[in-house]
């Protein structure tokens, strides 16, 4: 397997990195764009929604929990100018598109004892006019917006919250479930476990980086699989449709990669990144290297227990094979290097314990922890295919943030070269993936960075208060993309 790898690195660096592939997009494939409740729908307390952790988050707390001191409440207005993106959509051409679910607009405490029949009639609206013009959502249930009531009672460090949410799923599923083929229950878990649970970046902001990353991962993988479940169980057989949890993945290479160290630093900070949800979806169980190093070091810091959750054997059998196909979320990837055992308190990073770089070849976008390195998704894919064998694949998310030019040709470069390593891997690696959603089809709320780093294809003016929207350069090109299923002028 690290032999296999290791010649696919070495052969696609040595190749040229400006090749872009002049072959046709296999006709099944689907283009789209993608988006998130939080982010784009404003309308924060309208028609019966509850409050959700982030309106808590950046409504309560001392401001510096974003950059410009902006929150969603409005964002891009997407509560009321739903219609205008579903036009958008139609004049891109796109056949997906990927939005999520704010869980507090169908159940503002995040119980099922009130359910807000606007909230339902919005997405409704939604769904239906996509379906009008030809266009799949592809739904995401929940993407970082976690009802306030529920956050409270523990969030996703309380395993009961995993009831909760498949309560909210069956609700979904039952509304929405008709109209829908695609179903990803959680967004990247480890991004809000990470981010919101240790490094306190994003809500709920708590700072447990002992031990709160792994719980949360622990509930969420529990939700997943009980929201899976209860779809095999009770709707498969009438919608058809497919259920998946998202993974935020890059592909781990070794810094020097004739390094053995390197080697087995690079192949830990994937198992300890891209594993810890991927090995439980399609195995049953944390990968190995995490379960022993968490366990000797707990040991070490005087823990009688570690400070990973341990699943039992039938938590093992309920969460294996819960993926029917993948969401894959791909933005860049990394250079690891082998580093000596660091000392001090217990943490997440002390678990992993290495040193990750961009190579300085890779182009920077205006995110500190994005560049460009299409190679990467190509030997990701691969990996993936092969480790996982997840059937179809999705690439949920892929995209470049910049300062929000029209003319964004670093967008619009990132998305050509991303586009060629998928069709490439469709072509010459025989990896089945089915579909890509760019992020995202609109600049929106970009969390902790507020509206200072844009990802959309379509420019929205944040100062106008009709949030006015403009096709940037990446979007005509997109959509010619589209059009042709050709990434050139010409294809072959
Ligand atoms: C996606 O996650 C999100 O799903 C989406 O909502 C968001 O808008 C989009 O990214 C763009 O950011 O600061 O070094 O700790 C992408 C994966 C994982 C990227 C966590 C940022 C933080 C790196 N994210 N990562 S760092």
């Amino acid at each position: 397997m690290k032999r296999y790898c290791l010649i696919l690195v070495l052969y696609l660096i040595s190749s040229s990195r400006a090749d872009i592939s002049n072959k046709y997009f296999p006709e099944s494939f689907q283009f789209g764009a993608a988006g998130a409740a939080y982010q784009i729908e404003g309308g924060w307390n309208e028609d019966g929604k509850g409050e959700n952790i982030w309106d808590h988050f950046l409504h309560y707390n001392v401001s510096g929990k974003v950059v410009d001191d902006s929150n969603g409440d409005v964002a891009c207005d997407s509560y009321h100018k739903w219609q205008e993106d579903v036009d958008n959509l139609k004049q891109l051409g796109v056949k997906l598109y990927r939005f999520s679910i704010s869980w507090s607009r169908i159940l503002p405490d995040g119980t099922p004892y009130q359910v807000n029949q606007k909230g339902i009639d919005y997405y409704l609206n939604l769904i239906k006019a996509l379906k009008q013009n030809g266009i799949e959502p592809v739904i995401t249930l929940y993407h970082w917006d976690l009802p306030q009531h529920l956050s409270e009672f523990g969030g996703w460090l309380n395993p009961q919250i995993s009831d909760y949410f498949a309560a909210y799923a069956r609700i979904c599923f039952e509304n929405f479930g008709p109209y829908v083929k695609y179903w990803t229950t959680i967004n990247e878990p480890l991004s809000t476990c990470v981010i919101g649970y240790a490094q306190g970046l994003h809500a709920p902001g708590y700072y447990l980086i002992d031990g709160g990353m792994y719980q949360c991962a622990y509930v969420s993988l529990l939700a997943h699989a009980k929201a899976w479940h209860i779809y095999d169980e009770e709707f498969r057989a009438q919608q058809g449709g497919k259920v998946g949890i998202s993974l935020a993945c890059g592909a781990q290479l070794p810094f020097d990669p004739n390094s053995a160290q390197d080697q087995e630093a690079a192949e830990r900070n994937y198992q300890m990144g891209c594993g810890w949800v991927g090995n439980p979806i399609y195995f049953g169980n944390w990968p190995q290297v995490m379960i022993d190093r968490i366990a000797a070091k707990s040991k070490q810091d005087n823990y009688p227990f570690s400070r990973l959750p341990e699943f039992t054997q039938e938590e093992i059998e309920f969460i294996k094979g819960t993926n029917d196909f993948l969401p894959l979320n791909y933005y860049t990837s990394a250079l690891v290097q082998y580093a000596d055992e660091w000392t001090g308190a217990p943490s997440y990073w002390l678990d992993i314990n290495v040193q990750t770089f961009a190579n300085e070849s890779w182009p920077k976008s205006a995110s500190d922890w994005l560049t460009s390195y299409p190679e990467g998704l190509r030997i990701l894919l691969n990996r993936i295919n092969k480790d996982y064998n997840p059937g179809e694949i999705i690439i949920a998310e892929n995209g470049w943030s910049d300062n929000g030019e029209l003319d964004d040709q670093g967008r619009l470069t990132y998305i050509q070269a991303h586009l060629s390593a998928i069709l490439e891997s469709i072509l010459e690696d025989g990896v089945n993936v089915s579909g890509y959603t760019v992020w995202s089809l609109m600049d929106n709320f970009e969390w902790a960075e507020g509206y200072t780093q844009r990802f959309g294809i379509i420019k929205v003016d944040f100062d106008d208060p009709q949030r006015t929207r403009t096709w940037k350069s990446s979007a005509k090109y997109y959509q010619n993309v589209v059009a042709t299923r050709c990434l050139l002028d010409q294809c072959q």
